[in-house]
């Protein structure tokens, strides 16, 4: 082979799979219609590679597909499925698309397998449970029958499987799991399932099966692991030991693997990610390998610059037995095929790549390898679209380069927060322990309904307009009724907290059918951030001094934060990514400004992303956390002291960023708290936080209406751990995805809570 990618998007080009494992959820479908949809999905996907030029007899169409997730793939095939789903396991050991359903979503008391986030990518993954009484098998063979179903159909794919190591990294320890067990202290017993599974695969005509090890190129994820090195090196040799076994592809995608490389010992292929790692300095780790230079990214959206890709391919010849042109992660991470959005501007969809565009690039590079000559038009093209974006206009816009380059210190700093306190305490006259919520309200089938009759052109501006008004009117008497002390407007007009702003921002383009995976059924269509970023008119404030007409609470106006802009969107390649914050920063802080003039008091400004975009290696964190947090700052520095400016954050790892949350300055930091129950605070206590801080008292991702009485308990014991004047009260995030039934009923007990706390507090509090 002279070309491959280490795998490709299994949402299906118009959703497919996402279509039919929710009518199978609905029971509008039946398993073998299932599984007959999902086929043609992966049938579709060997034709389209194929016919993209990756030939089909040689293992370098990858066969990745995954009906919900590949970590789930990988435990279900290695037995490695929690005993509270024993029942959904056959005798035969596998498991049918009901039971991989009911272990990925939960059913009743089984409670799903915990969601994370994959890598640096806004993929997430299902995190298997592991204890010392795993009983690691070859169990499932759903990946060697998918393997032998598309050699059936004339195709050789080369089957892509998380390997052990990686498995184990991402793995937590099951329940009940003695102190410190650490699941990778399973890796012997696991790698017996491996080899039955490599056995297997062998017996099924497989040539090349790929293992990705990219927990290796993480520090988190090996962080304090000792000899790591030694375990890697053992079970790679115990690996490629077997007697009967296909020749082994380890892919180190999203970092550099650096010394990790030489552990994986006699494997016969090695795929490097040349996007964010490096060519290896010690080159000799190449030597007799079929070496797959992944130097089309798989992250991004952008079109490579085949010449220099080229140039960075030709560093491995020499050292490795063969090179082959590769992408450098799976394409999991992009769209189908850009040449569908015929909506795009011409120019700008010019400069895009999407997987199938990617895919090109890897077949002219491996055509490169061979003859440059061959491909010199290809090369060229690459070269003048590059060019092409540089010199476009919009994408460098002078009045935005010397706004930035005018920012003083000042411009990133507000007074002390003492100051604020008094005036903000002044203006807005709150109760001890002030009730909010994050901003959103349930988004109802009439709110997705009208939307979708608007952008279809049945339902005309002002129509539409007149029935956002009735639903923020709506939505401000339920909050009075409820008794709620800061008002919000419920966010009906947002189909999503970063399409909607990418929408109204010059310097970004959105898609029509751009999807990519985010979890199981459940994708994004992340906009492009292409140029440089300003702000026509103003975004929120109509919606927001029309709420505050409604009422004589205050009222919260609700911004989405840069660097959840960024990390939410595919973002230009062609700067610093602090720069490209700040740009966005700027667009926000107007904003700011003109809520705060229309009489708006409080502004919050989301980061839900802040934690997410941290990188992988420790030594890249703090310079991340400095020009993330400097962007918030630029954002809501410019607000006066009396203007209360909150953020919302969604994670419980709060260790890991602490000091960047106590940098962004907020005045309030509302966050998820209520499944620690509470357990940050003590965090938050210690780290000396001395603003606002609203801990979620109630988990919004499930149904359960939480009691009062339990939300008082949570509150008693927030109130010992920190000043009651810091307190606020709030739900652990917004309340978009929940219906209105549990939604009442959780509000009218947040509000009985706080009232109950607030009575007991000592005077003067
Ligand atoms: N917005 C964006 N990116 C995100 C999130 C977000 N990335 C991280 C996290 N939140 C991912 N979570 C979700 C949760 C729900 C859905 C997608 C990602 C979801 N998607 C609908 C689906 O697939 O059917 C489509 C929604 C739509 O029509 O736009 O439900 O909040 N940008
Ligand atoms: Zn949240």
């Amino acid at each position: 082979w002279t070309a491959t990618i280490l795998g490709y998007p299994r949402i299906g080009p118009d959703r497919e799979t996402k279509k039919a494992l929710e009518a199978l959820w609905s029971g509008k479908a039946d398993l073998a219609t299932t599984e007959e949809r999902l086929a043609a999905v992966r049938a579709a996907t060997v034709r389209r590679l194929n016919a993209l030029g990756l030939p089909a007899h040689d293992a370098s169409i990858p066969s990745s597909f995954s009906a919900y997730d590949q970590v789930l793939d990988t435990a279900v095939a290695v037995g490695a499925v929690p005993e509270r789903f024993a029942d959904v396991v056959g005798p035969d050991g596998r498991v049918d698309l009901t039971g991989y359903s009911t272990i990925a979503r939960g059913r009743g008391a089984q409670a799903p397998l915990e969601m994370t986030k994959w890598f640096d990518t806004n993929y997430h993954y299902l995190v298997p449970e592991i204890g010392p009484g795993t009983a690691f098998r070859f169990a499932d063979d759903r990946g060697v029958r998918e393997f032998s179903e598309a050699l059936a159909d004339g195709f050789l794919t080369r089957p892509v499987v998380v390997g052990p190591v990686t498995f184990l990294l991402l793995a937590k320890a099951a329940d009940g799991s003695p102190e410190g067990f650490a699941p990778l202290s399973r890796l012997d017993d696991l790698l017996g399932a491996y080899e039955d599974l490599l056995a297997a695969y062998a017996a099924a005509g497989a040539e090349w099966v790929q293992l990705d090890e990219p927990g290796l190129v993480s520090d988190s994820a090996t962080a304090g692991v000792d000899g790591l090195d030694d375990l890697v090196r053992a079970a790679y040799a115990r690996l490629t030991g077997l007697a009967h076994r296909p020749r082994l592809l380890v892919a180190t995608p999203y970092g550099d693997a650096g010394d990790h490389l030489a552990s994986f010992g006699a494997v016969e292929g090695l795929a490097l990610d040349l996007v964010e790692g490096s060519v290896p300095a010690d080159r000799s780790v190449l030597a007799g390998k079929t070496v797959v230079g992944g130097v089309v990214d798989g992250h991004n959206v952008w079109r490579r610059d085949l010449v220099h890709a080229l140039a960075t391919l030709r560093e491995l010849e020499g050292f490795a037995a063969h090179v082959v042109a590769g992408t450098s992660t799976s394409l999991l991470h992009v769209p189908h095929d850009v040449t569908r959005e015929t909506a795009l501007d011409e120019r700008l969809r010019g400069w895009l790549a999407f997987a199938d565009q990617k895919v090109t690039e890897v077949v002219v590079l491996g055509r490169a390898l061979a003859d440059a000559a061959a491909v010199e038009t290809e090369l060229a093209a690459s070269a003048a679209a590059l060019a092409d974006r540089l010199a476009a206009p919009g994408v460098v816009r002078p009045e935005v380069r010397e706004r930035l380059a005018a920012l003083t210190p000042q411009d990133f700093r507000r007074s002390d927060y003492a100051v604020r306190r008094a005036a903000q305490d002044e203006a807005l006259h709150l109760p001890a322990l002030p009730t909010t919520t994050i901003g959103s309200f349930p988004q109802t089938t009439e709110i997705r309904r009208a939307r979708a009759a608007w952008s279809r052109g049945e339902l005309d501006g002002t129509a539409y307009e007149d029935f956002l008004r009735a639903e923020i009117d709506r939505v401000v008497q339920l909050q009075e009724e409820l008794g709620l002390d800061v008002l919000v407007h419920g966010e009906p007009e947002r189909n999503d907290m970063v399409q909607y702003f990418a929408e109204q921002l010059d310097g970004f383009a959105v898609t029509q059918h751009g999807w990519v995976q985010s979890y199981g059924s459940r994708g994004v269509r992340p906009p492009i951030l292409w140029g440089d970023v300003t702000r026509p008119a103003p975004i929120t404030v109509p919606w927001s001094t029309y709420t505050a007409s409604r009422t004589t609470k205050p009222v919260k106006g609700m911004l989405t934060g840069p660097v959840t802009i960024l990390a939410w969107s595919f973002v230009r390649d062609d700067q610093p990514l602090g720069d490209t914050a700040n740009q966005v920063a700027l667009a926000l802080r107007d904003e700011v400004a003109d809520l705060q003039a229309a009489g708006i008091g409080i502004v919050q400004v989301d980061e839900p992303a802040l934690r997410e975009l941290l990188p992988l290696k420790t030594a890249d964190q703090a310079a991340y956390l400095d020009w993330s947090v400097a962007s918030f700052r630029l954002a809501t520095a410019g607000a006066a002291d009396a203007t209360q400016i909150h953020t919302h954050l969604c994670y419980s790892e709060f260790g890991e960023v602490i000091d960047a949350i106590d940098g962004l300055d907020a005045d309030v930091t509302s966050i998820e708290a209520a499944r620690s129950r509470m357990e940050v605070l003590g965090d938050i206590a210690r780290a000396g936080f001395a603003r606002g801080i609203g801990p979620g008292v109630y988990d919004i991702h499930s149904p359960r209406v939480p009691s009062t009485e339990e939300v008082v308990n949570l509150l008693r014991s927030a109130v010992g751990s920190v000043p009651a004047r810091q307190l606020w009260v709030n739900p652990d995030c917004g309340l978009k995805t929940r219906g209105y039934a549990e939604t009442t009923e959780s509000l009218r007990h947040l509000v009985e809570a706080a009232r109950t706390v607030r009575a007991e507090l000592p005077v003067g509090s």
